[in-house]
């Protein structure tokens, strides 16, 4: 039985997510130089301003800017001042075009835990889009090698796991618990850039488990350099997967091209 942990989130393309509730919702964005200013409307027109809070990844907001290539991410969980603004610095972003995903944890947690809102915006400067690369087993970022093992055999809707090892220097590394999870599984596809996003908790930690329809996946990791990464995708086609984990101080991305059936 696979319990499948992912910070519940499918996207526009996914028909069994309830995006109902997130269509009564919707983003005002306020783009200046190096940052984006958000705030969330509730159907009544009065701001969002109530999050979900405490341990686990499943709090306030988690903003992430897709380049459409998929070439490039950035994952941040800003501060929401009281008035339910929140800001988004996206000076590290370079040229080209994004998708803004802003994956939301209210403080009512009906009919869903969380729901997601979208926007697109530019970076000006001269950019390329890259073709996504096939599936490579070994990716190296900062002087860490992430290796996944097995060959995956992925289905839309079916829970699975990735089993990773990230090792620097030959020794496996230690996971720093970052924004409530040792390790965050953003998952992205290509062309209409559908979302999902599972976790890797420690043991027993809570509020970990993400949601899909009527399946659930929590990702696991007991030893250091370790990741079982939950899979839980909407939609058949090509998805990348971009693994996230603190390793020394510094947040690390690994991408992994994944065919979905
Ligand atoms: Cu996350």
């Amino acid at each position: 039985m696979l319990a499948l942990a992912g910070c519940g989130g499918g996207s526009a393309g996914a028909p069994s997510v309830s995006v109902g509730a997130a269509g009564t919702y919707s983003l005002v964005m306020h783009i200046r130089p190096g940052a984006v200013s958000l705030r969330i409307v509730q159907p009544d027109g009065s701001p969002l301003t109530a999050f979900k809070r405490g341990p686990g990844p499943h709090t306030g907001v988690h903003v992430i800017f897709a380049r459409r290539d998929l070439g490039a991410l950035l994952h941040l969980h800003p501060h929401i001042r009281p008035d339910g603004t929140f800001v988004a610095d996206d000076e590290p972003l370079g040229p080209g075009p994004y998708r803004l995903i802003v994956d939301v944890y209210p403080a009512e947690q009906s009919p869903q835990p969380n729901f997601q809102l979208f926007g697109s915006l530019t970076v000006k400067g001269h950019y390329t889009p890259q073709p996504l690369p096939p599936l490579r087993t070994t990716e190296t970022v900062d002087g860490a090698t992430f290796t996944l093992h097995g060959t995956p055999h992925l289905r839309a809707i079916d829970p699975a796991f990735l089993h990773f090892t990230v090792t620097r220097g030959g020794k496996p590394v230690r996971f720093t618990p970052w924004y409530g999870a040792l390790a965050h599984a953003i998952f992205l596809r290509k062309g209409t850039l559908d979302y999902f996003h599972t976790h890797v908790c420690a043991p027993g930690a809570s509020g970990c488990t993400s949601v899909f329809g009527g399946a659930k996946v929590t990702g696991r990791s007991a030893t250091p350099g370790k990741l079982d990464v939950g899979v839980l995708v909407p939609v058949p086609g090509t998805w990348r997967l971009f693994l996230q984990c603190k390793v020394d101080g510094r947040v690390l991305t690994a991408p992994f091209t994944l065919h979905v059936r």
